[in-house]
């Protein structure tokens, strides 16, 4: 028998387990990340805690598959681990993890569901508590993320009647592109926590239903994975957080641009990541569900959260400066994602730009910024101060808490070209992978249908201001009716844990 010197042993991975030789196995594969570890943009002690062990399944749910191998230099790469020395571990099933599939068994079945509240109430079952923490958090005391929502039921209609609504169409075009719906798939960071799919999962429904997907700098999945998965012809877009590095994000963005993305939607709300005190507290509790005692109270690096973890190459100088530079990198259309002003809105308008996204973060960044949509009626009086409008040169997107036909079609009788939706796609597919992601595209058709022809509406441009009342928009004390997402859902938040408690 042939012996293949290169095939590396578990026991000889384990011997390099301290940070001055710490070797970890990825994808049965051998990596020194020593040199590498003070360059975690996550910390080194996360890396550590997988010293001289298989690391694979903490790695995928928050790189790209191929984050390794293309930032570690090659000879780095040891070699292949040797199969015949892996140990199967048979892993325990907690109680809580008993539970959690249980559920996921006992599932409603997707005629079931009825409205994308739906989805993200069965997210909320059947996601590890980790990942439903980093999803459904918002920052501080989550007052934005639920604005979000209750700005648009401060917006009511006024319907036009005897309008031959016997045929309603509600295709449009985003930057020029086709879209089926007047909705795009928003971008939302790391889809393998919830899914072994992650956002495959949302380019395959989109390319089956002709919807456009903008695809996360921060994916779990790998960029050309993404691109490679969609049907000849498919619409993406690329949202980008802007590295430090520049080169790397020149690169990153020309690469995206030879591949046929569409247009750029730089985050621009971003420049230090939220609190998501959700996210933060998952991690102050080990296995054993006991809160970790803060050892040193100065110089340690806090564990705070997936997201802040993996931020860090966020380069929180970007500035109106860069403007030029990013056009003189990429002919497609750049739009700013995450403005909340007309003085922003104007100059983005001013620098040419393509385009804006009203957003907060989904309520992740400021907390008790307004809602997009409110800002929209700032923004589109300003912008008229510019021109004609609609200009067909700049376009204004809404996202953050849209769960409703409803929602789309107030914000695009407001001067929205058209709006975005992170959370709600992405917990349709942690609870029904594909499927769920398609019946969400089939409830928003069978929404828009609806309420399209109640509204006198037969098609996208026949929307208008006169059709909603939104007087009550900047008024902050909620009127609201009561909220079911938002009394059953939306949990509170956790209280400080006390010792041994
Ligand atoms: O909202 C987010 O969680 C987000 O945009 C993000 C940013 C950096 C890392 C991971 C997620």
């Amino acid at each position: 028998m042939k012996i293949d010197m290169s095939l590396i042993s578990t026991q000889t991975v384990a011997e390099h387990a301290t940070a001055s030789s710490c070797w970890i196995i990825v994808h049965g594969k051998v990596y020194d990340v020593t040199d590498f570890l003070p360059e975690h943009p996550g910390g080194s002690k996360i890396i550590l805690k997988y010293a001289g062990v298989d690391a694979t399944e903490a790695y995928d749910p928050i790189h790209p598959p191929d984050a390794i191998t293309t930032h570690l230099p090659k000879d780095k790469h040891l070699g292949a681990v040797d199969p015949n020395t892996v140990v199967k571990v048979v892993k325990e099933v907690t109680a809580e993890e008993k539970i959690r599939q249980e559920l996921m068994m006992a599932r409603p079945s997707l005629d079931e569901i009825v409205n994308l509240h739906d989805f993200e109430a069965v997210a909320k079952a059947i996601l590890p508590p980790k990942a439903w923490a980093y999803y459904s958090s918002a920052s501080d005391d989550e007052i934005t993320i639920r604005e979000n929502r209750a700005a648009y039921q401060r917006i009511w209609f006024r319907p036009r009647v005897l309008r031959d609504v016997s045929v309603v169409n509600w295709s449009t075009t985003i930057l020029g592109q086709r879209s089926s719906l007047p909705v795009y798939i928003s971008a939302t960071a790391l889809g393998k926590l919830g899914h072994p799919d992650g956002e495959l999962n949302l380019t395959r429904a989109a390319g089956k239903h002709g919807v456009i997907q903008m695809i996360p700098t921060l994916a779990s999945c790998a960029f050309d994975e993404i691109v490679d998965a969609a049907v000849p012809g498919q619409v993406q877009f690329l949202q980008l957080y802007v590295n430090r590095d520049r080169e790397i994000t020149r690169k990153y963005v020309q690469h995206a641009e030879k591949r046929g993305v569409k247009g750029l939607f730089i985050t621009v709300d971003a420049p230090q990541l939220g609190r998501r005190e959700k996210d933060m507290r998952m991690k102050f509790v080990d296995e054993s569900g006991v809160a970790k005692v803060q050892e040193n109270q100065s110089g340690v690096k806090k564990d705070e959260g997936v997201a802040r973890a993996i931020s860090s190459f966020i380069d929180p100088s970007l500035s109106w400066k860069d403007i030029p530079w990013f056009k003189s990198i990429t002919s497609m259309p750049i739009v700013l994602k995450g403005v909340a002003t007309p003085e922003d809105a104007l100059m983005a308008y001013d620098y040419g730009l393509a385009g804006i996204v009203l957003s907060n973060h989904g309520g992740r960044q400021l907390d008790t910024a307004r809602s997009g949509v409110e800002n929209l009626m700032e923004v589109v009086a300003a912008l008229k101060t510019r021109g004609p409008w609609p200009n067909p040169k700049f376009e204004v997107f809404v996202d953050g808490g849209i769960r409703r036909a409803s929602d789309v079609l107030k914000a695009i009788a407001l001067g929205a070209s058209a709006v975005g939706v992170g959370r709600a796609f992405m917990y349709s597919f942690c609870a029904y992978g594909q499927d769920g992601v398609e019946k969400a595209f089939e409830i928003f058709r069978d929404e828009l249908e609806m309420n399209m022809r109640l509204l006198g509406a037969c098609t996208i441009d026949d929307l208008t201001p006169e059709m909603v009342d939104a007087n009550a928009i900047h008024s902050h004390v909620g009127l609201t009716p009561p909220d079911n997402l938002y009394n059953t859902t939306y949990q509170p938040l956790a209280l400080a844990k006390f010792k041994n408690k």
